[in-house]
């Protein structure tokens, strides 16, 4: 079972037991396998999976001045009322910036019937980002071509919203509204689209859902720590010194910015999983261990034995040399 399955039933358990509280498209399979709607396909575009990433692929339709398009949706209705909820998407484009007015190339909102709406077009080089309804905010801010990007929003309620770009604060400042917010049919939609040249949309997750307490770590907010939270903890690792970015709190146990081996020996402590034990992590293997491995054993004694009997060797020739009448008088003279 994928990811994107196995955390999507999780979130559709009734809410009188404990929930896992986010939802994560890990984009290991097709949209319409991993709980996503399609809401509307033109003129035959091509989508596939490789290597966890979702292609998206539109051109103009042949014999029309109309692109292709594919768009999706999964509604928000289980978040309704969420007082901390994120969405997290990493992706880039081949697409110029010259469709980013038309809805081109790809497309990630958060919208609804209310005033709260998160709306962000993206392109090779640059993206549009409009907020609220109606429209208090439009922004295009340029981003590095040819490389994926993390993008993440944070909203407080309807207190306060942050938008980041790979750790950096794009945009920041009190919403229209809460949201994802009762009644007003929340929903998260996601698009590629040619408007006037051929282009490619990847992606590699889209998660969303409540903000995990930091240090906790326990990503989904399900109440445990297992596998399931350890998933993201690897992909979170980020080494000493290195801060992970804002979407890996939950994973900083000592509240440094990273996430690295002492952070390891936290989310270890604090592992619920009865059954199973926390994997081994290959980046931090032997780091922090109070009991030597038994390999550790065997080269401390044999160390100890050899100075041991290196010292005794000394003293015996010592000693030898000091009893010796004409090393005496060697020494003497
Ligand atoms: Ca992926
Ligand atoms: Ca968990
Ligand atoms: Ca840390």
């Amino acid at each position: 079972m994928s990811r994107a399955l196995l955390l999507t039933g999780l979130v559709l358990v009734p809410a009188a037991i404990s929930l896992a509280d986010v939802f994560s498209y890990e984009c290991d399979s097709l949209p319409v396998d991993a709980g996503w709607s399609l809401l509307q396909v033109y003129c035959d575009p091509i989508e596939w999976v490789a290597d966890g990433w979702l292609h998206q692929h539109t051109e103009i339709c042949p014999g029309t001045e109309w692109g292709q398009q594919f768009d999706y949706g999964r509604d928000l209705a289980e978040f309704q009322g969420a007082p901390h909820f994120f969405i997290e998407w990493r992706m880039y484009s081949d697409g110029l910036a010259t469709g980013l007015d038309f809805g081109s190339p790809a497309v990630l909102a958060a919208g609804g019937i209310g005033p709260a709406l998160y709306h962000f077009v993206l392109a090779r080089d640059q993206i549009r980002f409009v907020r609220d309804n109606p429209i208090s905010l439009v922004i295009y801010p340029e981003i590095l071509p040819g490389v994926p990007h993390i993008y993440r929003l944070e909203i407080q309620g309807g207190s306060w919203y942050t938008f980041y770009v790979d750790r950096e604060v794009i945009s920041e400042g009190v919403p229209a509204g809460p949201y994802p917010f009762p009644g007003h049919d929340p929903a998260i939609n996601i698009r590629a689209k040619t408007y006037d040249v051929a282009n490619t949309v990847w992606w590699d997750y889209i998660r969303y859902g409540d903000i995990p307490a930091d240090g906790s770590g326990d990503y989904d907010t399900s109440g445990t720590v297992d596998a399931a939270d350890f998933y993201f903890f690897a992909e979170y690792f980020s080494g000493p010194g290195v801060d992970a970015g804002p979407g890996a709190r939950w994973a900083d146990f000592d509240a440094d910015t990273d996430v690295d081996c002492a952070d390891w020996m936290a989310f270890q402590a604090v592992w619920t999983d009865p059954v199973d034990d926390p994997p081994v992590f290959s980046p931090c293997i032997g780091f922090g261990s109070p009991i030597p491995t038994v390999s550790q054993w065997g080269v401390g004694v044999m160390a100890l034995l050899i100075t041991t009997c290196a010292t005794l060797v000394f003293f015996r020739r010592r000693l030898d040399g000091l009893g010796d009448p004409a090393t005496r008088h060697a020494r003497a003279g």
